[in-house]
């Protein structure tokens, strides 16, 4: 079985009224004329997707921030990137208990949030809660924990160590000054379809900027996941203790010895009873990419990130994500290299890599050697200058 269907242990299984919607969906979706325009099909996929998951219960109040910080920094005539940074999570359950998440940190898009402040952007930092920020990311609670930081002074005081406290003063300003300008806006987010609802609703915000709004794509988003109409209301659970409770009412009733232990015969790995297993099922998660760079806001520049394992497909695939969305800029990175060398994939123009001269001892670059423009970090001076202020 290449796919199986999605099943949830049987007393969780979707109720009728939602199988039925489903099934609505699937007539509505072959009714559709097959000479229907690509951009019709790519609309109503997207009106679907955002009917069917609800908006994040903040989607509002960030609008709202939103439009007062675009609104601000356009009226100046400044520059404004939309950083997208750090994992998407794959809720399994409505009253989410348990979900999928990926490996983002959200370095990179807190780094390069600090490269566009130098560069004179305002930036509409929209990440994963939690993870990394802006400046904070230099003293987080994991690695370089603030705390090691700092020492007792004087008067029961605390100040940064000696050693410690020129870099620290450094960050502090930096940090106060993009606040005391209002040049960061921060807006978190914490699933797929919270992040595709704020990203759509920002995009569209953006579109007055023209091409002085940047949407640099560098979150970790998810390629798959539980549509509301499969996924269970409360906690997946794993027996089915309650299930013979809510049946029958009674409080000191057991599941009967067969019930707990239906093996099915024809199953593949018969030493756990399937209605026991979780069995998960994930959809594919729509592909916007199209939408916004057509729609959401077709005058911005579009930088998205690619991200494979597989060295020999990472710059095919970022190719191609370049010629199907028709944006500006793909940006390739492996898993395991990502920290010091990407690629840039850019119309017309052959591959350019960049690596920052250091690296992980032990661990080999991808880049192919002779292709290499430029062996230094980004340098903050070759982005495109800033409006003066
Ligand atoms: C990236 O490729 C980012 O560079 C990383 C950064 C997520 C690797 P960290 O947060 O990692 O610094 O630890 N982001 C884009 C990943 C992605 O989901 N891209 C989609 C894809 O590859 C296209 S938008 O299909």
């Amino acid at each position: 079985s290449s796919r199986s269907p999605f099943r949830l242990p049987f007393q969780q299984c979707p109720r009728q009224p939602d199988r039925q919607k489903a099934d609505n969906l699937t007539a509505m979706l072959s009714d559709i004329p097959s000479e229907t325009p690509p951009n019709n099909l790519a609309a109503l996929a997207e009106d679907h997707y955002f009917s069917a998951n609800p908006p994040p219960k903040d989607l509002e109040k960030h609008v709202a921030l939103a439009r007062e910080f675009i609104n601000y920094h356009s009226a100046a005539n400044r520059r404004l990137v939309l950083i997208t940074s750090g994992g998407t999570t794959v809720p399994l359950e409505k009253q989410t208990v348990r979900f999928i998440d990926n490996f983002s940190a959200g370095t990179r898009g807190a780094t390069s949030a600090e490269y566009f402040l130098e560069a004179g952007y305002a930036v509409l930092f929209l990440h994963r809660q939690f993870s990394l920020l802006p400046f904070s990311r230099h003293y987080s609670h994991a690695t370089d924990c603030f705390l090691d930081f700092l020492r007792e002074g004087p008067n029961g005081s605390v100040v940064a160590r000696d050693e410690d406290s020129a870099k620290m003063l450094h960050v502090l300003r930096k940090y106060r000054d993009a606040r005391d300008r209002n040049m960061l806006l921060l807006l978190p987010f914490v699933s797929i379809s919270d992040y595709l609802h704020e990203l759509r609703s920002v995009a569209q915000l953006m579109r007055p900027l023209g091409p002085r709004g940047l949407l640099y794509l560098a979150a970790a988003v998810s390629d798959f996941f539980v549509p509301p109409d499969r996924m269970s209301e409360h906690k997946i659970q794993s027996t089915n203790a309650a299930d013979v409770f809510k049946r029958t009412g009674d409080a000191n009733s057991r599941p009967a010895a067969e019930e707990e232990e239906t093996f099915d015969n024809f199953d593949s790995s018969p030493s756990v009873p399937r209605s026991k297993r979780l069995v998960i099922d994930l959809d594919p998660v729509p592909k916007f990419l199209k939408n916004l760079v057509e729609g959401w806001s077709p005058q911005g520049m579009i930088v998205s990130f690619k991200l494979e394992t597989d060295p020999t497909i990472l710059v095919h695939k970022a190719r191609y994500s370049l010629d199907r969305y028709q944006h500006h800029l793909v940006i390739g990175n492996l898993l395991s290299t990502r920290k010091w060398e990407v690629v840039f994939v850019s119309p017309g123009a052959p591959d350019r890599w960049i690596r920052v001269p250091f690296r992980k001892s032990g661990v080999a670059s991808t880049a192919p050697a002779l292709e290499t423009e430029k062996d230094e970090p980004l340098d903050p001076k070759s982005l495109p200058e800033a409006e003066p202020e």
